[in-house]
């Protein structure tokens, strides 16, 4: 694209369609090679838009198809009578109602892309969210505009058995040569984004739900035959959400089918199609020996997002794709509280927490920083990103908080009675919520249109002689690209106070002892009578807003806190600040070359933790995970890859030198053999001992590396082996290093069969810096399991190395981010949507110091030298602007 730079669009300029879509009746002839897709489109002209003139048709297309064959209501236009671009077909048009038919001949083996219509496998499937309907036939692909399909399947009977689309199933036969039909009819309009279609030799589960009006759903979910068996916790799952969704929304399924398809090419983690989920294998097969308790969860999460789209994106859905948020906010948000409700809800929160700090925060730091309702994109994939899910999800996370359980509930009925059937932006979700409520949202709005991470800077003073608490708060917004001036957020920020005596002080008008101030201001004063001793403020909690938060605690204040705080989550983040805090320090050691010495409140603190028997296992096992190198990062002005890590490490060695007995004494208690089960307190348990297992391997005693090897051998769960084998990989000191390649071999062979396997296998070798060396990146691309056409590959690989591995990926020599940009300019004529996602680590140039600078920035630049993707021009041209 060096010529004709790829332009911006902009929300601004939003203008409803021409036309309308009435009918859509789409007829599929599969055949290899050369796939014919018939389309007859039922068009009437928008009447707001245009009364009496008729603007030409202007639909959208890819240079992929090729065009065999236009109708206007029945009558062949000649080339001369249309125009066609790369991006358009145009057609010219006499009447206010018309109807098209039009053959577009595909060739999906060939689609690399994995958007359109593609082959996975030996299976035809589709994948149109944002803008890949346009690949399969020319048509307004934009989600306002909403019609009725039908979809006919014609194929080879034997290669292709099982025949899927939207809806249901109203028509089958047979034809000539061994091929057959299916016709498909879907009684709800959708906008072409929701278009699914699957063709393929599959097998099924099925199972039924009967909705609280009564009526029966079948649901089925299909997958290649060698994978029936790990069907049964995503149709438990899915059962789940659909009877949560009824009692906590009052929605109700519609269709009286739901089918779930499983394909091992797949550009995310799956998709809503309306009554046709299609999901990436790796997110929707599990049993209890091939996929560890982490992948359960991820399961269970994302059938029910997928499965509450079906309100929360389909019924209600999105007028431009910059209200992306809108439906994808709001989805995370309702399985993030559906995973609450199943598991526990403090360990819930501080994932999703974690997760949203070292990540997203990340990103709002970044040159790709944009509001969660963006106002321009180049390329819409480029806008799935973590704040629009994740700082979305937070959004209506405090509009909950604002309003209360009842006042949410109250407002998402109104929302969806409103404007069940149409396509709506974020101004009309936030208006059900203030309607119902009759509050006013209009400050709150900000944070759909301000990028950036505010910042709150806490202060108190305690006047001791009228007994007054005083916490004064003061925000700001770093500016972000496009964004140079930020007014002031409307903020809920929850807090407590303790007496110096431990206790959760009344706080709140009716005693309560959290209460959640409601920060409006650039900079306000929160005044607390009657405080008879200096309290210590408990502040954030439960991580009531999107924001960093600033207050000089010393040590002292966060161990008290770790052990007092009524507020699980802030216990929990006590335990980060404290580990965060003793690590920056060792980190400043490292770079004055001062010797190393690990604080011991630290230890105590830990030790504390592992011989409290009455604790919570899910709690502990969190508040041990010593904060992540990306998280750490973030911390840090200039980052020092180096020393955080050696940081980490020597923090992780000293914890485990001290507290050797604790931890064997825990890991032994724990290591009792019973039947696996993917549930809350068993998931706790394991996750605990492998946390112990995880210290005890950095000890580099043969005796701990039997422990490893044992439970290896012995685990009748993949959660107990894989924790084993990285337990090996990543604590593998030099001693150590050939049974790490024993176990990684013995796994290999034993689990080579399963793809998905294979996936953590690749990514468990290359995301720790001990073993995971470039060359040893670069040998396995070239082994037999590894599939450069399959995203789950190259993530669990190139993405595993470059995004886990930050002391490798960032080596001085500069290698690591040769390999990512030689990489990123090979998939980009592949798989844009991957390539631009894999360029994130080096987006992040201008944190390093000067040397990485150089040659991240030379990277980069070697890119754009390129002809480049739509995704990878802006992603590439907005990092170095
Ligand atoms: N809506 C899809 C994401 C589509 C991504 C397109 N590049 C999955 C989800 O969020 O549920
Ligand atoms: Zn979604």
């Amino acid at each position: 694209m060096k010529d004709a730079q790829p332009g911006a669009i902009y929300l601004k300029d939003y203008q409803e369609p021409d036309y309308w879509i009435d009918k859509t009746d789409l007829s599929f002839d599969l055949v290899e090679n050369e796939t014919r897709v018939t389309a007859r489109l039922q068009f009437r002209l928008n009447q707001d838009r245009h009364n009496s003139q008729l603007p030409p048709l202007v639909l959208h297309g890819n240079a992929d198809m090729k065009l065999d064959l236009v109708k206007v209501d029945g009558v062949e236009l000649t080339p001369e009578q249309y125009t066609l671009t790369s991006e358009t077909l145009t057609l010219p048009i006499s009447s206010d109602r018309f109807e098209t038919e039009i053959v577009s001949v595909l060739a999906p083996q060939d689609n690399t892309s994995m958007e359109g219509l593609y082959k996975s496998g030996g299976m035809y499937c589709t994948q149109c969210e944002a803008e890949g309907f346009r690949r399969i036939t020319w048509y307004l692909d934009r989600p306002d505009v909403m019609s009725l399909f039908t979809t006919r399947i014609t194929a080879d009977k034997a290669k292709y058995p099982v025949l899927l689309s939207n809806g249901n199933c109203i028509e089958q036969g047979e034809t000539e040569d061994g091929r057959h039909w299916k016709v498909w009819e879907d009684p709800f309009k959708k906008p072409a984004y929701l278009f699914a279609l699957v063709a393929g030799n599959l097998v099924s589960v099925e199972d039924t739900f009967t909705t609280q009006s009564g009526r029966d759903v079948t649901l089925q979910i299909f997958t290649e035959s060698h994978n029936i068996t790990k069907c049964d916790h995503a149709m438990r799952s899915l059962k789940q959400s659909m009877r949560w969704d009824e009692e906590v929304y009052g929605r109700e399924y519609d269709l009286d089918i739901f089918m779930i398809v499983a394909v091992d090419d797949f550009n995310m983690g799956a998709m809503e199609n309306k009554g046709l989920n299609i999901f990436n294998s790796s997110c929707v097969l599990a049993r209890a020996d091939t996929a560890t308790d982490a992948t359960f969860q991820r399961i269970e999460a994302i059938v029910a997002h997928e499965y509450f789209h079906n309100w929360s994106g389909n019924r209600v859905t999105c007028r431009d794709w910059f209200q992306l948020s809108l439906k994808e906010g709001f989805t995370v948000f309702r399985d993030s509280e559906f995973s609450a409700d199943m598991n526990s809800r403090t360990v819930k929160r501080i994932e999703d927490v974690n997760h949203l700090r070292s990540a997203q925060f990340a990103e709002d730091a970044g040159p790709m920083a944009h509001p969660v309702r963006p106002s321009s994109f180049i390329e819409i994939s480029n806008f799935y990103t973590l704040t629009v899910y994740e700082k979305g999800a937070e959004i209506v996370r405090m509009i909950h908080n604002l309003v209360g359980k009842d006042g949410f509930r109250k407002g998402s009925d109104l929302y969806f009675e409103r404007h069940d059937g149409q396509a709506v932006t974020c101004e009309d979700f936030v208006r059900a919520m203030e309607d119902a409520n009759g509050v006013d949202l209009s400050q709150f709005m900000r944070w759909y249109t301000q990028a950036g991470t505010p910042v709150l800077d806490v202060a108190d003073s305690y006047d001791a002689d009228n007994k007054r608490y005083v916490l004064e708060i003061t925000q700001s917004c770093p500016t972000t690209p496009g964004q140079e001036e930020k007014e002031p957020f409307h903020i809920p920020l929850g807090i407590g106070l303790l007496s110096p005596a431990g206790v959760n002080l009344p706080v709140g008008d009716k005693g309560e002892t959290t209460t959640v101030l409601e920060v409006r201001e650039a900079s306000q004063q929160f005044v607390f009578e009657n405080m008879a001793e200096r309290p210590l403020p408990s502040l954030l909690r439960g991580f009531s807003a999107p924001v960093r938060l600033n207050y000089d605690y010393s040590r002292e204040d966060l161990l008290f806190l770790m052990r007092h705080d009524e507020d699980g989550f802030n216990r929990w983040d006590s335990c980060q600040r404290l580990a965060t805090d003793t690590i920056l320090d060792l980190v400043r050691d490292i770079q004055a070359a001062n010797p190393l010495s690990l604080d011991s409140r630290l230890i105590e603190a830990w030790r504390e933790l592992l011989e409290d028997e009455t604790a919570d296992k899910a709690m502990v096992a969190e508040m041990l995970s010593l904060p992540s190198e990306q998280w750490l990062s973030e911390q840090m002005a200039v980052i020092d890859v180096y020393a955080i890590h050696e940081a980490r490490e020597f923090v992780r060695g000293e914890l485990a030198k001290s507290l050797s007995e604790p931890l064997q004494s825990l890991y032994r208690g724990l290591a009792v053999e019973k039947p696996y089960k993917p549930e809350a307190e068993d998931i706790a348990e394991r996750q605990l001992k492998n946390i112990c297992l995880g210290y005890l391997t950095e000890l580099d005693t043969p005796a701990m590396l039997v422990l490893a090897e044992t439970q290896f051998n012995n685990a009748t769960n993949m959660t107990d082996q894989m924790a084993a084998l990285s337990c090996v990989v990543n604590g593998a000191h030099q001693s150590a290093l050939e049974k790490a390649d024993a176990l990684l071999s013995a796994f290999h062979d034993q689990w080579k069969g399963d793809a998905n396997v294979m996936d953590m296998w690749l990514s468990v070798q290359v995301s720790g810096a001990r073993m995971g060396s470039l060359e040893r990146v670069k040998k396995l691309m070239e082994h037999p399991v590894f599939d450069y056409r399959n995203p789950n590959k190259l993530r669990s690989l190139i993405g595993a190395f470059c995004m886990r591995n930050l002391k490798r990926f960032h080596d001085l020599s500069g290698e690591g981010y040769a390999f990512l940009a030689d990489n990123i300019i090979r998939l980009d004529k592949q798989n844009p949507q991957i390539a631009a996602r894999m360029l994130t680590p080096l987006t992040r140039w201008r944190r390093y110091d000067e040397q990485r600078v150089g040659l991240m920035k030379g990277e980069l630049e070697r890119i754009q030298a390129n002809e480049l993707s739509k995704d990878v021009f802006e992603v590439v041209s907005k990092s170095l602007a």
